[in-house]
């Protein structure tokens, strides 16, 4: 089978790559990235003789097409993915997220090849914390930022050119991921790699926000589960019943790597906060019949403390622009 990863430079996308070539060897796999800040191309320098990477935007049909013509699927992980750079500056989002996954679309299209869309959980809004509800596939869309709203525009898309035109495409809507090759702005890299620099791991408002976690591998198992088992034109939820609040999250980093448990600063608290996500991941856990096997949270958060200790090359050299950019626009409180 000919894949194209869109997006396959970045954390997600890596992961799928490096997963599948070691598990499916009948996998012929072509990654197209943009290689914006979010890329590392060191990632993939280890298994560059065994698949084609091609650099190029989603969004720009001249190279979009060929590739498309060429695979019998696509997987489009590629997206601006953070919700604090959304809020900076949404124009990359609009164009990469709503017109690269049009410009996709089209191309499928044109030449009947199956698609499989990779999107989040935030296209839902939040929850109250004392709310006993989940998300499931029939809950209403109600994204909050810049970035949820451009994914769940993506998302729209891709159903409506499953109704309207017949493009054989599934859709997946997952829970924040975290494991290795994580970009360090995002919450629990930035405060593993904070804490390795000597830097007070930073928490936004009062931290009683709530993410639901699952590790990197668990997603992309299921995204090969929907890809093999999936109903065309269906969506399925991703999660792993990981509801963790940030103060535990950067409670328990700061005491796995040995330091004082309110060794962190309170800093200013992100515009429009999402309170709650979370997922009920019950139709894929039973049509598909998936289940996720790295489920224990603090053994997980302990490995990926491993991975960045025993990387610093591949975070250390962006590091310090993060915290810059962070800088200039969070106070201790
Ligand atoms: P990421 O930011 O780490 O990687 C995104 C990749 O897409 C990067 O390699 C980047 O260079 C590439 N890219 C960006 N714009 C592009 C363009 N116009 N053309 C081609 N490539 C482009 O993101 P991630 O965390 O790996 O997320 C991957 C996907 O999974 C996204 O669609 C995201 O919305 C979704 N998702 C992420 C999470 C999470 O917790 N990280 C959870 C659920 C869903
Ligand atoms: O330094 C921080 N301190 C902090 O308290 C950072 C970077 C984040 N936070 C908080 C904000 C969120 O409540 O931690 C939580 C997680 O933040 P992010 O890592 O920025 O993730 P989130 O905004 O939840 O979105 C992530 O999960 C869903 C991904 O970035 C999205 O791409 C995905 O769709």
């Amino acid at each position: 089978m000919r894949v194209l990863v869109t997006g396959g430079a970045g954390f997600i996308g890596a992961n799928f790559v490096l997963r599948t070539l070691a598990e499916r060897p009948d996998v012929d796999l072509t990654v197209l990235d943009k290689f914006t800040y979010a890329a590392n191309a060191s990632t993939l320098d280890p298994v560059a003789s065994d698949i084609r990477v091609v650099r190029g935007d989603i969004a720009d049909a001249s190279i979009v097409d060929p590739l498309v013509a060429d695979a019998d699927l696509v997987v489009n992980f590629a997206a601006e993915s953070h919700n604090d750079r959304s809020l900076a500056d949404p124009s990359s989002f609009v164009q990469t997220n709503l017109v690269g996954t049009y410009t996709l679309l089209e191309s499928v299209r044109r030449h009947d090849v199956r698609l499989h869309h990779i999107s989040t959980d935030e296209v839902y809004g939040d929850l109250d914390l004392d709310d006993p509800a989940r998300f499931t596939e029939t809950t209403a869309y109600n994204p909050s930022s810049p970035y949820s709203s451009t994914k769940a525009g993506s998302d729209l898309l891709v159903r409506a050119w499953v109704r309207s035109f017949d493009v054989a495409a599934t859709l997946s809507n997952c829970s924040n991921n975290y494991g290795p090759y994580q970009h360090v702005e995002k919450l629990i890299p930035r405060q593993i790699t904070n804490v390795l620099s000597g830097i007070r791991p930073k928490v936004y408002g009062d931290g009683a926000n709530v993410r639901d976690w699952i590790h990197v591998h668990d997603h992309n198992d299921a995204v090969w589960t929907v890809i093999d088992r999936g109903q065309l034109g269906e969506t399925y939820l991703i999660g792993a019943d990981g509801e963790v609040d940030n103060l535990t999250v950067v409670t328990s980093i700061l005491e796995l790597m040995g330091r004082e448990a309110d060794a962190f600063d309170f800093v200013t608290d992100r515009p429009g906060h999402d309170r709650r996500y979370a997922i009920d991941a019950t139709r894929l856990r039973t049509e598909l019949g998936w289940t996720p096997r790295f489920t224990d949270f603090r053994s997980g958060l302990a490995d990926t403390i491993d991975w960045y200790t025993a990387h610093r090359d591949w975070w250390e050299p962006v590091k310090a622009g993060v915290e810059a950019v962070y800088a200039a626009t969070q106070q201790t409180l």
